[in-house]
């Protein structure tokens, strides 16, 4: 879904802003080209976007964990894993807890964040989304949380933006709209890292339900 018209009723609605952190940035260590491109527009949206309520996330791992290529003999950074029975993407050691690559970006205005959800924290499985952690052990993907935090606060819509825009982003995504959120993505406040995937995930979030936006048309509401 495409509208024209975008309609945000700032009582209900909250801005997920998604793994804003050093490493994620051009010079870290899983840099998602242009990243830091989308940076003044977050700000933006986060001083004066029309939101009842902002969320961060922020990717936090121990050190060893799973996600790292360096963990599996024979397994580069971006080969495919199989996790818990589940194909997933062995990344470069990252976030890890108390580098300064897992910091949120300090540009930001952070001080407006009223929660920040960390995620990845469970060594033995992947979380991309905000939501639900990967599969584990167990094969489940148990939740966050924060889609009863979002509730009890009388939200009904969630407005995503951050990094990466096919990863965490697009997993947050798909799980705010299994959670029964109405979910707007501000596409021009995201980055891909395999942007050449862009137009087929685009159309894989619009088929389920997401709106895709401009993050202008935010602002117009
Ligand atoms: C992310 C890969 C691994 C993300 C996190 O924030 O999109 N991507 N961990
Ligand atoms: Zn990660």
């Amino acid at each position: 879904m495409q509208p024209d018209n975008l309609h945000i009723d700032t009582n209900t609605t909250a801005l997920i802003v998604t793994d804003i952190q050093y490493d994620f940035l051009p010079g870290g260590a899983l840099a998602v080209e242009h990243g830091d491109a989308i940076l003044d527009g977050v700000a933006k949206l986060m001083t004066s976007g029309p939101f009842r309520i902002i969320v961060g996330t922020q990717d936090w791992h121990p050190e060893g964990h799973i996600s790292f290529a360096s963990q599996h003999t024979g397994i580069e950074p971006f080969d495919t894993l199989t996790i818990h029975g589940h194909e997933e993407t062995a990344w470069p050691d990252h976030c890890i807890q108390n580098t300064r690559g897992a910091e949120l970006v300090s540009d930001l205005p952070w001080v407006r964040v009223a929660a920040i959800i960390r995620k990845g924290m469970d060594r033995q499985a992947d979380s991309y989304s905000v939501f639900r952690n990967n599969w584990d052990a167990s094969g489940e993907r148990p939740r966050t949380g924060l889609a009863g935090y979002l509730r009890e606060r009388g939200i009904t819509t969630v407005v995503l933006c951050g990094l990466a825009r096919d990863v965490c982003v697009f997993w947050s995504a798909q799980d705010a709209i299994e959670a029964g959120f109405a979910t707007v993505l501000a596409w021009d406040l995201t980055r891909a890292v395999q942007p050449d995937q862009d137009a087929r995930n685009r159309q894989t979030l619009a088929d389920q339900g997401v709106t895709i936006v401009e993050s202008k048309q935010i602002f117009a509401t």
